[in-house]
């Protein structure tokens, strides 16, 4: 009996944005012959725009906010909250990350608290698709994100700092992170994971670790496409054997 774990934005989805109708009617498929869970660095509420109530209720469960959050068919099973001991200091620190930036583009809400986590971005979450790209470029290159999360991580030990999509920073108490809904899943199953920040400091690096410890497959895919190529090989493979 197989498992399937998907990490959802540039895994499922484009970043931030719908299931594409194609992959929607695949997926449906696919969810209701096989045990699928979603991990997912965003919220429930996100989850359910970008994939749907259909996908969402039909999977074995949707881990939210690096797993802080844990819903069955839209019940909430489970939420984490971020430690408040930390916060004085690290919204300092925060606060003078964003004031510093060097961002080529602003927009607004920069530092979003999700169950269990903290979600910060210089350019901001109100940012268009077109400023999000703006904004990857000049990430890409000054490394702002990598920089200020390699400061975070030494400065908080006790704190998990991963990048994850494209424009901002997620912040959990380490070990909330998404390796932490191994826990609540059935590991004599052959759990197989979907994730395309599975490189250090990325926020799929501890489950794609915890999921090869357990003998499990982890497949670090360059984006979404990626990820229902190999999904269609899985199932030929399936039908023919
Ligand atoms: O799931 C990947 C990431 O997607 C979004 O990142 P960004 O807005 O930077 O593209 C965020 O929801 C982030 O928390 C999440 O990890």
């Amino acid at each position: 009996m197989h498992t399937f774990i998907f990490d959802v934005d540039n895994t499922l989805t484009p970043p931030r944005q719908k299931i594409e109708l194609e992959n929607f009617k695949f997926f449906i498929n696919f969810i209701k012959k096989n045990n699928v869970y979603l991990v997912s660095g965003s919220d429930y509420d996100k989850l359910l725009w970008q994939l749907s109530e259909d996908i969402l209720n039909n999977v074995n469960g949707v881990f939210g906010c690096l797993g802080n959050s844990y819903h069955i068919k839209n019940k909430l099973i489970y939420k984490n909250n971020f430690a408040e001991l930390v916060y004085t200091e690290l919204r300092k620190d925060i606060n003078n990350f964003i004031n510093n930036s060097k961002t080529p583009i602003v927009a607004s809400n920069h530092v979003e608290e999700r169950i269990g986590m903290l979600n910060i971005s210089t350019v901001g979450r109100e940012a268009t698709i077109e400023q999000r790209k703006i904004y990857h470029q000049f990430d890409m290159q000054t490394n702002e994100r990598k920089k200020f999360a390699d400061y975070l991580s030494k400065k908080y030990p006790h704190l998990d700092v991963s990048i994850g999509g494209e424009i901002s920073i997620d912040i959990s108490v380490k070990g909330y992170d998404k390796s932490q809904i191994l826990n609540h899943l059935d590991k004599k199953n052959n759990l197989i994971f979907f994730g395309d920040r599975c490189d250090n400091g990325g926020n799929d690096a501890q489950i794609a670790a915890a999921v090869t410890k357990l003998g499990g497959t982890v497949y670090c895919v360059a984006d979404y496409k990626k990820t229902f190529k190999i999904l269609e090989k899985l199932v030929k493979l399936e039908n023919e054997g």
